[in-house]
């Protein structure tokens, strides 16, 4: 039997992802996502209370079950000792702690007291950074009421810096501090004005010599919203909304898009290209997709893994206005849409006319009639779930129910790859994620009391 055939037969047999559900208790869970056994592969921890619990694939009870000490602020999770086990480390009012991470009750060891920022902590344990290396050496990185204090884990001061109202500024222990996502809600109706806020703040930290070097991303685009987007079609170029085709230099590509004038419910693109160093660039014609842009507030898809970002775009036959068309939308509770995804020509510096793949789906009316500001679909998944490079495509398709299309040489697949009925509604994603360095993702999502882990169950190469 090929590789490819067994690989196909797994897939089949185990389906494209696991589910797994684990106690969560809304407003009072919060989620610890690291490798707490030193395999390097990431584990997924639930803090509950003052409990937490580890969960592994495959294992419905959690792999190990920690009691933090009443009052714990900050966890992180490090081999502090560096004898081979990790620990739990953790501040807990002014005590700081080390729990070693084995399957007996663990005893918390105290390492070293210290009044610090976190002292008066009286809510949940919220992960965090406490750790951090300097010559092979682990350090704990406690903020206390001016300074930053480096110390080993007897408490002996090995550093300090002085931190205050715009700290963040002027120093961070390094990643991941200074990297967020931020997107608000959108609030109001279609013709209300829009509340919705995307920021992303970039800004080169002031930093002692000896501190870790920080990488600087450069601004990843700019989202617009359906506002802007329409009045962008009349404005220059740089008004437009954008998001990079690629990463690569010395060329920067960038797609701007704006929502056409007519025809209307057709996206305009035009191509802008930034030698490095260079800050004029070329602008391209503009070229119209029909359909709206979907977009993801944190990636960007390339489903033929090229290297290149592809136009993601939505659309839908509109509700007729006559007597009929208005009878017919009263007595049907969803609405079919459509996904289609252009690929990136680079050879033309273009998006392709003809589409590179289509999803068709039928959506709650609800979430068909609110599409104004952002697309009918109120959570898009854009990940590699399966490892073999290629952008996959997954959404909820109504508030219980997740569908993931794999694309493949040929598209998408006419019906999703991978698709789950949940028992309640969905509240919110808490994370996706690679958790074990393969290239695929795990979704975490929760709902009021439970929160579901859908791992990827299977590898499939190109
Ligand atoms: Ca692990
Ligand atoms: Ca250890
Ligand atoms: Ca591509
Ligand atoms: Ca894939």
């Amino acid at each position: 039997m090929s590789p490819s055939l067994l690989m196909l037969l797994v897939a089949v047999c185990g389906g494209l992802m696991e589910v797994q559900t684990v106690p969560w208790r809304d407003g009072e869970s919060t989620v610890l996502v690291a490798d707490f056994d030193l395999d390097d592969r990431g584990e997924v921890g639930v803090i509950t209370g003052n409990q937490l619990n580890i969960y592994e694939q495959s294992h419905n009870d959690p792999v190990y079950s920690i009691a933090l000490p009443e009052n714990t602020a900050v966890v992180d999770v490090f081999d502090a000792d560096l004898d081979g086990t990790a620990d739990i480390v953790a501040v807990s009012g002014e005590k700081v702690i080390r729990i070693p991470i084995t399957k007996d009750a663990s005893v918390p060891i105290v390492c070293f007291l210290r009044k610090n920022l976190y002292s008066q902590y009286t809510g949940i344990p919220f992960p965090g950074v406490l750790l951090i290396m300097r010559q092979n050496t682990p350090l704990v990185a406690l903020p206390c009421a001016d300074v930053l204090e480096l110390r080993s884990f007897k408490g002996e001061l090995v550093d300090s810096y002085p931190i205050g109202m715009d700290a963040a500024k002027r120093l961070s222990p390094g990643q991941p501090f200074n990297v967020w996502t931020n997107q608000h809600a959108q609030l109001g109706n279609r013709d209300a004005l829009e509340f919705r806020v995307s920021s992303a703040a970039i800004f080169r930290p002031m930093l002692p010599n000896n501190a870790l070097p920080l990488p600087i991303a450069e601004s990843s685009g700019r989202l617009g919203t359906a506002r802007q987007q329409r009045e962008a079609a009349t404005a220059g170029p740089e008004r437009w909304p954008w998001y990079p085709v690629n990463a690569t230099e010395p060329v920067q590509i960038r797609a701007l898009y704006a929502r056409a004038e007519a025809p209307s419910g057709h996206t305009a693109i035009r191509i802008r290209r930034i030698p490095d160093g260079d800050g004029s660039g070329q602008t391209g014609p503009v070229r119209h997709f029909p359909g709206l842009i979907l977009r993801h507030p944190g990636a960007l898809p390339d489903f033929d893994g090229d290297g290149f970002n592809d136009l993601l775009l939505w659309k839908s036959q509109r509700i007729s206005l006559t007597a009929d068309g208005l009878a017919r939308a009263a007595t049907q509770r969803t609405w079919p849409i459509q996904i289609i995804a252009h690929a990136y020509a680079p050879e033309k510096a273009r998006y392709r006319a003809k589409p590179m793949g289509r999803i068709e789906m039928d959506i709650p009316l609800p979430w068909y009639m609110d599409s104004g500001g952002t697309g009918p679909l109120k959570t898009i998944f854009l990940h590699d779930i399966d490892g073999d490079t290629r952008t996959d495509f997954g959404c909820l398709t109504d508030p219980q129910t997740i569908a993931i299309w794999r694309f493949q040489e040929e598209g998408f697949s006419a019906s999703p790859d991978f698709s789950h009925r949940f028992p309640e509604s969905l509240d919110a994603v808490v994370f996706e994620t690679d958790l074990d360095g393969q290239g695929r993702t795990t979704i975490a999502l929760r709902s009021q009391g439970h929160l579901y882990l859908l791992r990827p169950n299977t590898r499939f190469t190109r």
